[in-house]
């Protein structure tokens, strides 16, 4: 049994153009990954998954706008247009997206009151989603990410995985980011330094 797994963060339609939280050529990243699928023996995906009214998004915070930053109990937290809501299109899977071989989806953001960017703990870096402990209990060591966005879920993911004792790797051909206030260098160079290895 193969010790590697792809990766897939939150290839869903409010990251890609005309979605709520559009990334840049955010789908240009699908045809990348659909190639990648077939070269895993295991496909692992996540799922942004708010509640209607989750305390990320600016408009439950009367006053705030999107990208402001708040003070949370956990931390700060960046403020989001309302997206990928559950059940909406915008949080379904792009429909181009070979999703079908997936052994897992991992949902998270779930609870309104915390948001999760990465896929193994929420944004109080001590509530695990789980992912740890499925992927040890199925004797997955190596990890290659890709998805959205590069310097949000794709690299608090990557950091997690890493501190977690897994092997990570980001394909960056497979990653579009959101790039707000110099998030992108800060975030491949916290990867770069915390063992991630950037392909
Ligand atoms: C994400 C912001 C808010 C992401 C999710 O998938 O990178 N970013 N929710
Ligand atoms: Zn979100």
């Amino acid at each position: 049994m193969s010790r590697n797994a792809l990766l897939v963060i939150d290839v869903q339609n409010d990251f890609c153009p005309g979605g709520a939280l559009a990334v840049d050529d955010g789908d240009a990243v699908v045809p990348v990954i659909n190639g990648l699928v077939g070269q895993y023996e295991h496909v692992i995906l996540t799922q942004d998954w708010h509640p209607a009214g989750h305390s990320s998004f600016a408009s439950s915070h009367p006053g705030r706008a999107p990208f402001e930053d708040i003070e949370m109990p956990y931390g700060p937290q960046r403020l989001w247009p309302d997206h990928c809501v559950q059940g909406t299109t915008g949080a379904a899977f792009h429909p181009d997206l070979e999703w079908t071989k997936a052994e897992l989806v991992i949902r998270k953001g779930f609870r309104t009151d915390i948001d999760s960017y990465s896929a193994f703990f929420e944004n109080d870096h001590e509530t695990p989603t789980g992912l740890t402990g499925y992927l040890r209990e199925r004797g997955i060591t190596d990890l290659t990410l890709v998805g959205l966005a590069t310097d949000f879920c794709v690299a608090f993911s990557a950091l997690d995985a890493v501190k977690q004792g897994f092997k990570a790797e980001v394909l960056l051909e497979g990653c579009r980011g959101i790039d707000i206030a110099g998030s992108m260098d800060d975030m491949l160079g916290r990867m770069r330094d915390t063992g991630v290895v950037l392909k």
